[in-house]
């Protein structure tokens, strides 16, 4: 080959290389991680549904009464969110098992289980939490789901954020169950007042616009 092809090869590889570089880095870039976090049926797989159903018109996530219903990381990927004033959101949607720090299989039988069926769920929601703080590193930003009917001066609350913050994540306080007599966000907002705290109700929709605009402003 002329000394002259040769240059052309090398820059045809040099530009080859230059545009995968770009791809992948433009291939991170997309792959955003938003998890929701937060203690057992403070409803962040109703909050996941209703994010996934309003952007791709499907469920991703299991939702129960019964505590430890998501026991497994549950990835949504590549939603995309609109915002009013032409602003977009692209991520990876993740919805975690909720953390406890004490999980008994009596629990569960009290809901009706069977001992054997509740050793199981009580055995797995275990494995669960332990999966959630492994994946708290690689989350970019989270939502914290609290259920505004109890109490928000939790050890596991206090915990979840104060891992966050240690670890520098951005984090937005959703207030849940908004549509419930017993809702007191104004109780969550004096428990983390150095956040911003967002009430909805992710079952009924209440201020879910509202959310989706914070959520593009949180994480753009
Ligand atoms: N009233 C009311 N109930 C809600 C709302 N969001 C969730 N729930 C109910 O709360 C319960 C728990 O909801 P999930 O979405 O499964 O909660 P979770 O945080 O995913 O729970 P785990 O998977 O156990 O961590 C279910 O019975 C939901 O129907 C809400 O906005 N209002
Ligand atoms: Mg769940």
């Amino acid at each position: 080959m002329s000394v002259r092809g040769k240059q052309v090869v090398t820059s045809f590889i040099k530009s080859l290389l230059h545009k995968i570089s770009f791809g992948t880095l433009f291939a991170k870039k997309k792959s955003v991680k938003l998890g929701l976090y937060g203690p057992p049926n403070g409803g962040k797989s109703t909050l996941a549904n209703r994010i996934t159903n309003d952007w791709l018109g499907e469920d991703m996530s299991s939702v129960s009464n019964v505590e430890h219903e998501t026991r497994e990381i549950i990835i949504r990927e590549q939603i995309i969110i609109k915002g009013k004033k032409g602003k977009e959101l692209s991520f990876n949607l993740v919805d975690t098992p909720g953390i406890s720090t004490r999980i008994d299989y009596e629990d569960f039988m009290k809901k009706g289980m069977k001992r054997t069926e509740a050793k199981k769920r009580a055995k797995e929601a275990t494995k669960g939490v332990i999966e959630s703080i492994k994946w708290l590193d690689d989350m970019d930003s989270v939502v914290v789901v609290l259920d505004s009917t109890k109490d928000p001066y939790s050890q596991v609350n206090i915990t979840i954020i104060g891992n966050l913050q240690a670890r520098k994540i951005p984090v937005l306080i959703v207030a849940n169950k908004i549509d419930l007599k017993r809702s007191n966000m104004e109780l969550i907002k004096a428990a983390f007042p150095q956040y911003e705290v967002f009430g909805i109700s992710a079952k009924y929709g209440t201020n879910i616009e509202e959310f989706y605009e914070k959520l593009i402003e949180f994480s753009t």
